[in-house]
Order: C-alpha cells, then sequence, then structure tokens
C-alpha cells in the first residue's frame, strides 16, 4: 500500500489554465506572434521559461536572454495579478472530499508543482496549510520531465519514491513520476500517456487506485 500521495497542482488539484493562457495571449499579441489554445495546450507542466521558449517558435525574430527573461517577468507579472480572482470556490467539493479520506486513511499528501506561484495558488484555494509537504518551482534546478520535483516532495515527507502514488494531468508529469521510481494515476489529457499505472475518469477514483493497489510498502 502507498504510504503518500504526491499531486501535481495546476490541473489536479485546480485550474489555472485560463489564467496562463491569458497572460501569455497578452505577451504574444505584444510581440505579435500568433498564440492560440493549441499552443497553450502545449505549456502544460512546462515551466515559465520553456513555455516561452515554445511560444517563440513561431517569432521570426532572435531574442537574447535578458529580453526573454524580462518578457517572462511581464507574464508572471500578468499571471499573478488575474491569480488574486482565485477563491476557495476554485477547490472542488470533490477534490477536497478525496483528499481529505485520504489524509483520514493515513496517507501523506504532498504538492509536487513546477509553479513558482504555487504558495500562493494554495493560500487563494484555501490550502494554504493543508498539504504534509509541498514542493514546487522554487526548490528545483530541473523541471519536469526530470524527477527532481517528486523526489524532493518523497523526501521532505520522508517517505521512499517506491511508496508514493503521483497525480499528475500533463506527459512530462507522468514521465517525471516513473523516471523517480513511483507510481503514477493520471488524470485529464495525461490518461492517454502509456506510462501511468491507473487512468482516472474522475478524481475521487483515486481513492480506488489506493484501495486496490498491491503496489508500494
Ligand atoms: P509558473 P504544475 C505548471 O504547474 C503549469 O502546468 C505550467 O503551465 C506552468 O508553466 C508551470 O507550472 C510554471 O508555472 O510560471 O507559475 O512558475 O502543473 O506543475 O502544477
Ligand atoms: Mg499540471
Amino acid at each position: 500500500k502507498y504510504q503518500a500521495v504526491i499531486f501535481d497542482l495546476d490541473g489536479v488539484i485546480c485550474s489555472t489554465d485560463q489564467y496562463h493562457y491569458q497572460a501569455w495571449k497578452a505577451v504574444a499579441d505584444e510581440l505579435n506572434i500568433p498564440f492560440d489554445e493549441t499552443v497553450n495546450h502545449r505549456l502544460r507542466g512546462v515551466s515559465r521559461m520553456e513555455s516561452f521558449e515554445i511560444i517563440l517558435e513561431k517569432y521570426d525574430a532572435e531574442m537574447s536572454r535578458e529580453e526573454k527573461v524580462s518578457w517572462t517577468e511581464k507574464k508572471n507579472t500578468i499571471y499573478k495579478e488575474l491569480l488574486k480572482n482565485m477563491r476557495t470556490a476554485d477547490l472542488s467539493e470533490e477534490v477536497k472530499t478525496t483528499l481529505d479520506t485520504l489524509r483520514a486513511q493515513g496517507l501523506l499528501l504532498a504538492i509536487g508543482s513546477s509553479s513558482k506561484n504555487a504558495g500562493f495558488i494554495l493560500k487563494q484555494i484555501g490550502l494554504g496549510d493543508y498539504f504534509d509537504a509541498v514542493s514546487d518551482g522554487n526548490n528545483i534546478t530541473k523541471s519536469k520531465p526530470d524527477p527532481e520535483v517528486f523526489l524532493k516532495a518523497a523526501k521532505y515527507l520522508g517517505k521512499e519514491p517506491k511508496d508514493c502514488l503521483v497525480v499528475e494531468d500533463a506527459k512530462a508529469g507522468v514521465q517525471a513520476a516513473k523516471a523517480g521510481g513511483m507510481d503514477c494515476a493520471a488524470v485529464g489529457e495525461a490518461v492517454k500517456c502509456k506510462l501511468a499505472d491507473y487512468q482516472l475518469s474522475t478524481f475521487s477514483q483515486l481513492l480506488e487506485a489506493v484501495k486496490n493497489s498491491t503496489k508500494g510498502a
């Protein structure tokens, strides 16, 4: 049985997709780069600078490292402003009840997110002090699909990777979990990823995956 569950944040616990989209769209418009939902989709689970590099695939001119940093900072300023709209109502009953049930069953719960804004988002949705550990974009040097973010989460919890189950909505995240020696339950678009151990069509199905598992310690 698993001893801990590590959750990706954006796309698993809550959705910030529209805010990322609006903020990147504002930047892309200013640079005259075509940007739509299809490109936005590719940014899921990817770090801020890597996201900008994907957007720049359709930019004709050269851009210096300093300019890139400044545009990503601009995106983040817009994004952070939009995040202020998030409320406890943006945390679904289903997610909250499932988390509470897992905790009542004795599992440790952590966040493993690429986002540097994870702390702020958690606060906005009323989970500021909820998790036993938070590993996010501020404590890693390599982003998903590198396993660093999940390995650090397991370490903060004092658990072995094999005793942890990761929940992810992005392919890069599933790859990261597996590379770290952890099992992975996929939600959303990540269910297409063959590497995942469980495909969840609803968040609460996680309870079944945890209950029926013979994996872990
Ligand atoms: P930030 P996750 C990821 O969060 C998002 O899915 C991805 O779209 C974003 O670019 C990345 O965080 C970095 O976010 O700009 O806030 O540091 O899915 O790993 O929780
Ligand atoms: Mg995600």
